[in-house]
């Protein structure tokens, strides 16, 4: 016969057991999807992921409006690339030999420019004048660094995934 503080303890500690094991798992998916990133890296000799830090960066070979180019990171588990720091910025700026869209858009306030995950972008970024807004330009471009142009204009695009080495 237990009594109610000792059930509580036992439901306490099978409640910690559960934590424990969800961490586990959840670590065990995050190191598998790392895998299968690098994997995927490794044996795709012409493969047009490159890595910078804790990122692969995905550079397309064809051209689409900012949508579908989002659209299409996420069908391969990934996101257009944002840019947070000015190490990133360069390695970029090197690697894209032409324009490319990022993660980057004023569509849900005019003027409140936003990368995908939530986050303002640092001024310093943006090319000296921009964002402009000329004509209508609500979606971001790595132009050196950024520049707003229209979101239905076709433009090769970079994916970006973490992995966690
Ligand atoms: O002068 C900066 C200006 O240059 C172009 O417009 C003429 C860019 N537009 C495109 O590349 C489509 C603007 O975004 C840029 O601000
Ligand atoms: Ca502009």
């Amino acid at each position: 016969m237990i009594n109610s503080q000792e059930k509580k303890n036992k439901d306490d500690l099978l409640q910690n057991i559960q934590n424990v094991e969800e961490n586990i798992n959840a670590k065990i998916v995050e190191q598998m999807n790392n895998l299968r990133s690098l994997w995927q890296l490794g044996s795709q000799n012409n493969s047009s992921w490159k890595r910078f830090g804790s990122k692969l960066y995905y550079f397309s070979q064809t051209s689409e409006p900012w949508e579908k180019a989002r659209e299409q990171c996420v069908a391969m588990g990934a996101t257009l690339a944002m840019v947070k720091t000015d190490e990133q910025m360069a390695f970029l700026a090197n690697e894209s030999t032409s324009k490319h869209w990022l993660g980057l858009s004023d569509i849900g306030t005019e003027g409140t420019w936003k990368w995908l995950d939530g986050s303002i972008p640092d001024k310093r970024l943006w090319v000296p004048g921009e964002p402009n807004n000329e004509g209508e330009e609500d979606c971001g471009e790595i132009h050196g660094r950024l520049n707003d142009i229209p979101c239905d204009l076709l433009r090769p695009w970079v994916c970006e995934k973490s992995i966690a080495i």
